[in-house]
């Protein structure tokens, strides 16, 4: 099998993995060749449609993972906090059998590069493109590592950290994300294998997209920012903002090389259906420039397109040129209702009026465009209050609307997780690697919340949450009740699974 200087390997469910495939084309585009594997365990074993933090993968896949790996001189991974497991293990497996070098990077690594090294050789702390070739290079060529800027290691158990390089301010001098399939793998369930990744595979897995709206239509995600403007206390943002004092940290690409990236991926699949904007937040910018954004994408590139955006980025103006570009589907932050947790998650700026105001505008397009609103329930420094404050805020919305809910999750590096762990709420291993964002504390409240996602009546709702039933219901046999329930249930499913996956290993050991 041929080899590959760098072998890139993705964790995410996502295969769109921004990053990873601008680091691919980077590294190309200065001579080192790339081969990327995408292996999400849900795209592989699990028999639901969510990512199992616990995971670690079968033999016969971390052989072929080895096998995918051979006549490589570097091996690099991408992390979010929640993958430290999964991906501890797979690295573990690679060092020990390849003994090739294996470097992290992404948020998790940049925000926690001390327990990283604990598996992987080096670390990427902050932007990789230019430290990962360098790396790349040493490492094909046979020089020292030690002082590569961004990339810190171990020597003699003691960790080496380097300087870091200034944030890449001129993004148009970045290449276009790697779609070249041919050096492109992917696990999947069907085989229980990893597979080359061929157009016709790329189509079903970019319908995948993020969670709540998957299998909508096969998307291109692209990203025409780097950065966020604000620096909310539970985001990784306000971490990474803070290694960069004095520099810009918001950046954005010109118009005319995001119009052509897109334009170049629909040459290349004409399949695709839609397009996803990930920025942190893209709608966040002045009238004019999403004005003129919009009018070349129409002119260009014409295809139905989904966006994010914090309330308070939203005007009447930018919701008719949104519109007329063919916006369908708009994420917004909201994430509480309440003045006093806002005033903790640094978010004074997403007050209730502009939450409503906001909420009033986009539904002038009900029919054409569907707001999907975030909210965060589980915040341990939330009293009922605060709760019942959000939930009004919610049934308040003018409809329709998705409500997209989160269990908070204290990441590192976040203003909220020290918080915690200096007033003692949270014991932070426990938090940081098993903390799932889907699953929610089954007390009464949450359960009204889950009743509005899931399009209950908001009249029943707003019911249910008078104080009469929050009286009788809100107290924590009702969340001990629940939680047995779905124990059950969860407890059958994964019965059911393990079955099932058991039965596809034997088929794949005795086909
Ligand atoms: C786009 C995005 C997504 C997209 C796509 C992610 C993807 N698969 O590519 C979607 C919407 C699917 C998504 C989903 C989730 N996301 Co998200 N996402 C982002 C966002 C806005 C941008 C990430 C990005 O692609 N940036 C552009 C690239 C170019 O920059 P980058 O990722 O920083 O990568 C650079 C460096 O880190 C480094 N690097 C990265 N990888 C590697 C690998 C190697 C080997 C090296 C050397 C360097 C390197 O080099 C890159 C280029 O300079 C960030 C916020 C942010 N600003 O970082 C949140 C963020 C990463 N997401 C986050 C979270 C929590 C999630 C979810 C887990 C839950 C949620 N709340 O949505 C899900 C999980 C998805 C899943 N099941 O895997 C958190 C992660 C926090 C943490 N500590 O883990 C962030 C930071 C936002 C936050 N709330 O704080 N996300
Ligand atoms: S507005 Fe959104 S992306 Fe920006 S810091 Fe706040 S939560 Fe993070």
């Amino acid at each position: 099998m041929k080899s590959y200087d760098v072998v890139l390997i993705s964790p995410f469910t996502d295969i769109s993995a921004l990053s990873l495939r601008g680091l691919s084309s980077y590294l190309k585009e200065h001579g080192v060749s790339t081969r990327m594997l995408f292996l999400s365990n849900v795209l592989l074993c699990e028999e639901v449609d969510t990512p199992n933090w616990e995971f670690t993968f079968p033999p016969h896949v971390i052989d072929q993972v080895i096998e995918l790996c051979e006549g490589s001189s570097l091996i690099g991974i991408s992390m979010m906090t929640n993958y430290h497991h999964s991906m501890g293990h797979l690295t573990d497996g690679i060092v020990q059998r390849l003994g090739v070098p294996v470097v992290w990077g992404g948020i998790h690594p940049t925000l926690r590069p001390e327990q990283c090294l604990e598996h992987a050789d080096f670390v990427c702390v902050g932007e990789g493109e230019e430290a990962l070739l360098e790396l790349a290079i040493a490492l094909k060529e046979d020089k020292p590592t030690t002082r590569i800027r961004n990339i810190y290691t171990k020597t003699d158990g003691h960790i080496v950290e380097t300087p870091l390089r200034p944030l890449l301010q001129d993004l148009d001098t970045l290449p276009f994300q790697d779609y070249d399939l041919e050096d492109q793998y992917i696990s999947r369930r069907e085989e229980q294998r990893i597979v080359n990744l061929d157009p016709g595979l790329l189509e079903v897995y970019l319908d995948y997209g993020p969670r709540s709206l998957r299998r909508a239509q096969s998307t291109f995600q692209i990203m025409i920012t780097r950065g966020c403007p604000y620096k909310c206390t539970f985001c990784g943002n306000q971490a990474l903002a803070a290694l960069y004092p004095g520099q810009p940290y918001v950046r954005r690409r010109s118009n005319a090389n995001a119009i052509a990236e897109i334009k170049a991926f629909r040459e290349r699949f004409p399949f695709v259906r839609a397009i996803l904007f990930s920025d942190d937040t893209f709608v966040h910018t002045r009238n004019e420039e999403i004005r003129d954004f919009l009018e070349a994408y129409t002119r260009e590139v014409a295809l139905p397109f989904r966006c994010t955006a914090t309330p308070r980025s939203i005007t009447s103006e930018k919701m008719k040129y949104l519109a007329d570009a063919g916006l369908f589907l708009l994420q917004v932050g909201i994430q509480t209702g309440s003045k006093r947790i806002n005033e903790l998650y640094q978010r004074t700026w997403s007050s209730r009026e502009t939450v409503t105001q906001a909420a009033k505008i986009i539904n002038k397009y009900k029919g054409r465009i569907i707001p999907l609103y975030d909210i965060i329930l589980d915040n341990p420094f939330s009293a009922i209050e605060d709760e019942l404050e959000t939930l009004q805020l919610v049934l308040d919305l003018p409809r329709p609307f998705v409500l997209q809910l989160y269990s908070l999750a204290l990441f590192p590096g976040t203003k909220l997780l020290e918080k915690a762990l200096s007033e003692g709420i949270v014991d932070e291993e426990r938090l940081l690697y098993q903390k799932d964002y889907r699953v929610f504390r089954r007390n009464y409240l949450n359960v009204l919340y889950v009743l509005l996602a899931r399009g209950f009546p908001h009249g029943i709702v707003r019911i249910l949450s008078k104080p009469v039933f929050l009286s009788l219901f809100n107290r924590p046999y009702f969340e001990s009740l629940f939680n047995r329930l779905v124990a059950l249930k969860n407890g059958w499913r994964r019965l059911k699974g393990h079955v099932l996956v058991a039965l596809r290993w034997r088929r794949q050991l005795h086909p």
